[in-house]
C-alpha cells in the first residue's frame, strides 16, 4: 500500500476553479450566504465530494457533510471549513480547509489507504454572519448552540429569511441537526492576520478562538435643514453614530492589551448632503482573547452610547447579532499539530485565532483543533488575499498527517 500524498497541483487547480463561481472582476470572490452564487459554489464542491466516492449528507440548516467510509463505522474524524464568502472575499478564507479535506480524501484513495475511522469533510452554512447574523450560524445549530428555527427566521440585511433563501437555493436537507456525534475535528485555514508571513513561520498551531461581540445600535433622531437648524437645536443620529464610532476606536486605546473594535456597516437616513439625518444604523464589532475584558468593553461602549444620545435627545436601540466567549482548543490536538509540524521541519509557532471560525463551535461537541498557514501582509476579507502555493500545500500536508494519525488511533 502506498503512502498517501497531497497533489499540490491538483489542490492549487480546485481553488482556482472554485475562485471561478462568484468570481469579481479583476479578482477576489462574492457568493454571499444562500445567493445563487453561493449555491453554485456548493453545487460545485457537491460534485466534487461525490466524484471521489463519498456518501453526502444535507442537514435541515444546509450544512453539507461527505464521508469516506472507514475500516470500522462510528463517529468520523471530520476536517472542513465554509464556502461563503463576504462581499470581497479572496480564494482561500474557508475554501482552503474545506478542498484541502477532499485532496486529503483524493489522496487516500489514490494510496488505496483505508483508516480506520471515516473521515468526513464538511462545509458549514452561513460562516461569515455577512448577510445573516450571527456568523458561524450553521455550525453553532450543528452543535445545537441555536435552535434550528430560530435559525431558518432571521432575517438578513436584505430583508430575506435564511429559511427561504435554504429553501429557494434548494439546500433545506433532509438530515436533523444538533444530535451528531464527531470524534474529532481540525480545521485548516489561513491566518487572516499579519504574524505568520511577519514573522516568516510557515504553520500556525491555533490554540483558541478570541470572544466575539457584534453590536447593532440604531438611533432615532429628527430630520431636519443643515443650513437653517442652530446647533442647539439638533436631534442629530449621524452625529451620534460618529461619536460612538471613535468612541470605540478610543477604547481600544484606553483598554490595550488584545481589545479591538471595528465599525464595519453605516447607514444614514435620508442620506443626503443637506439633511440632519434622522436615522442611524450601525454596527461594532469588539474582540478580545480575555472574555471579562470584552465584558468590560461592551459595558462601556453601551453605556457612552446611552450617554451620547440622550444628550443629543435622540432614541438609541441595540441588539446583540452575535456573541461568542473565547473558545480554547484541546490541548492533545494542539499538541499532535505541532508535533506534525516539527517532524515536517516546518517552522510553526502557537497562536490565538483573531478571526471566529466553525472550529470554535465543534470545539464543545469533540476534540478540536486548526492549522493556520499565513497570509501574505496578513491581508483578508479584501479581493488581494493571497498566501503561497507551497505554505497551501505544506498545510494541508500536516492536515493529512493529523487526520490520518486520529483517525487510525488505537
Ligand atoms: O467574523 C469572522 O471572524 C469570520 O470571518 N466570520
Ligand atoms: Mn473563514
Ligand atoms: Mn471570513
Amino acid at each position: 500500500m502506498a503512502t498517501p500524498s497531497i497533489n499540490g497541483p491538483r489542490l492549487l487547480a480546485s481553488l482556482a476553479e472554485l475562485g471561478q463561481v462568484g468570481a469579481l472582476e479583476g479578482g477576489g470572490v462574492c457568493r454571499l450566504a444562500l445567493t445563487d452564487a453561493d449555491k453554485a459554489g456548493r453545487d460545485w464542491t457537491v460534485a466534487r465530494m461525490r466524484a471521489l466516492g463519498m456518501s453526502v449528507s444535507i442537514d435541515a440548516i444546509g450544512n453539507v457533510v461527505a464521508t469516506h467510509a472507514g475500516q470500522q463505522d462510528g463517529p468520523a474524524v471530520m476536517t472542513g471549513s465554509h464556502i461563503d464568502t463576504v462581499r470581497t472575499g479572496g480564494l482561500y478564507d474557508g475554501n482552503y480547509g474545506v478542498l484541502a479535506g477532499l485532496e486529503v480524501v483524493a489522496a487516500l484513495r489514490d494510496a488505496g489507504v483505508r483508516t480506520r475511522r471515516p473521515i468526513a469533510v464538511a462545509f458549514f452554512t452561513n460562516e461569515e454572519g455577512a448577510r445573516f447574523a450571527p456568523d458561524m450560524m450553521g455550525s453553532l445549530v450543528y452543535q445545537g448552540g441555536l435552535a434550528l428555527e430560530a435559525a431558518l427566521s432571521t432575517t438578513g440585511i436584505d430583508g430575506k429569511t435564511v429559511g427561504d433563501e435554504l429553501r429557494r437555493i434548494g439546500y433545506a436537507g433532509p438530515a436533523p441537526v444538533g444530535a451528531n456525534r464527531v470524534d474529532s475535528f481540525i480545521e485548516l485555514h489561513i491566518e487572516q492576520g499579519p504574524v505568520l508571513h511577519r514573522e516568516g513561520v510557515r504553520i500556525g498551531v491555533v490554540e483558541g478562538v478570541q470572544g466575539i461581540s457584534w453590536t447593532e445600535f440604531t438611533v432615532h433622531g429628527v430630520s431636519n435643514h443643515a443650513g437653517t437648524t442652530p446647533m442647539n437645536m439638533r436631534n442629530d443620529a449621524g452625529y451620534v453614530a460618529a461619536c460612538v464610532a471613535t468612541f470605540a476606536r478610543d477604547l481600544t486605546r484606553r483598554l490595550g492589551g488584545n481589545q479591538i473594535a471595528t465599525v464595519g456597516a453605516v447607514t444614514l437616513a435620508p442620506n443626503l448632503v443637506n439633511v440632519i439625518p434622522n436615522k442611524a444604523v450601525f454596527t461594532v464589532d469588539l474582540r478580545n482573547t480575555d472574555g471579562e475584558a470584552l465584558k468590560a468593553a461592551e459595558a462601556q461602549l453601551w453605556a457612552q452610547a446611552e450617554r451620547i444620545a440622550s444628550e443629543e435627545g435622540v432614541r438609541c436601540e441595540r441588539r446583540m447579532l452575535a456573541r461568542f466567549d473565547p473558545v480554547a482548543f484541546d490541548p492533545a490536538v494542539v499538541r499532535r499539530i505541532e508535533s506534525i509540524a516539527a517532524g515536517r521541519n516546518l517552522s510553526h509557532r502557537r497562536m490565538p485565532s483573531g478571526a471566529g471560525h466553525d472550529a470554535q463551535m465543534l470545539a464543545p461537541m469533540c476534540p478540536t483543533g486548526m492549522i493556520f498557514v499565513p497570509s501574505i501582509d496578513g491581508l483578508s476579507h479584501n479581493v488581494r488575499e493571497r498566501t503561497e502555493p507551497e505554505d497551501l500545500v505544506a498545510g494541508a500536508e500536516v492536515l493529512l498527517q493529523a487526520l490520518t494519525d486520529l483517525a487510525n488511533r488505537p
